[in-house]
């Protein structure tokens, strides 16, 4: 675990490397165990029913979902019925060691990129509240990000996420636009089969 390295005036707190390799692993083994119970699904875009090249599963009370029905949360896997695994103990010391001053997180979207997924540029705010801020882990091949501001509009900037980072979005960081550009094949070992995992803690009802 290192210092901040980057924590800008608008509430994104970017910690590189924050897990170290062995840590990263026992969070894969856990994410294994979730996806074990909870296998990856196909989100398909509301209205359209367009696929997205992101595959998706969730741990904790509550998991983000979309279908051609919309975009919501819900306690049940879309698939197989059952409710999403509990979080991982790493995931929860994570959110309680960074939102000091939160409610507990009660949803982790756990999103799977192969080589070429993207994900266009968005807001999150699906959430009933936005005063908690989004934890966001970073597992396998790194990826580019880019982040704007809270309008459309605003300029953006890119940087890498590599395996093991972390960024914090609080503040007006919490309801910026952000997207991933593209994932850069084989810049982990992390994942025997490349790819990226990404895990996106946040709190989703008032407290
Ligand atoms: C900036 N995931 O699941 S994580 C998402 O890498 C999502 O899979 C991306 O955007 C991924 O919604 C980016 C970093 C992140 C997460 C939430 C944010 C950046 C954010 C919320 C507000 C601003
Ligand atoms: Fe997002």
């Amino acid at each position: 675990m290192q210092d901040i390295t980057f924590n800008d005036h608008s509430g994104l707190r970017y910690l590189p490397e924050y897990f170290a390799r062995a840590s990263q692993e026992a969070l894969l083994e856990a994410v294994r165990s979730v996806v074990a119970e909870a296998p990856l699904y196909q989100p398909a875009m509301p209205r359209t029913g367009k696929p997205f090249s992101v595959k998706m599963s969730n741990c904790g009370p509550l998991g983000w979902v979309s279908d051609i029905k919309g975009y919501r949360y819900q306690p049940l896997h879309p698939d197989t019925g059952r409710p999403w695994p509990a979080m991982p103990d790493q995931l929860k010391d994570l959110w309680s060691t960074l939102a000091p001053d939160a409610p507990p997180a009660e949803a982790c979207l756990i999103n799977f990129y192969q080589a070429s997924a993207r994900m266009g540029q968005h807001q999150d705010r699906d959430e009933d509240m936005f005063d908690a801020p989004v934890i966001s882990v970073s597992l396998g091949d790194t990826a580019t990000f880019r982040v704007g501001g809270t309008n459309r509009k605003d300029p953006t900037r890119s940087f890498r996420l590599n395996s093991g980072d972390v960024v914090v979005l609080g503040g007006e960081a919490r309801l910026a636009y952000h997207g991933i550009d593209r994932v850069l094949a084989g810049t982990s070992t992390l994942l025997k089969n490349g790819g990226r995992i990404n895990l996106t803690l946040r709190r989703v009802t008032a407290a």
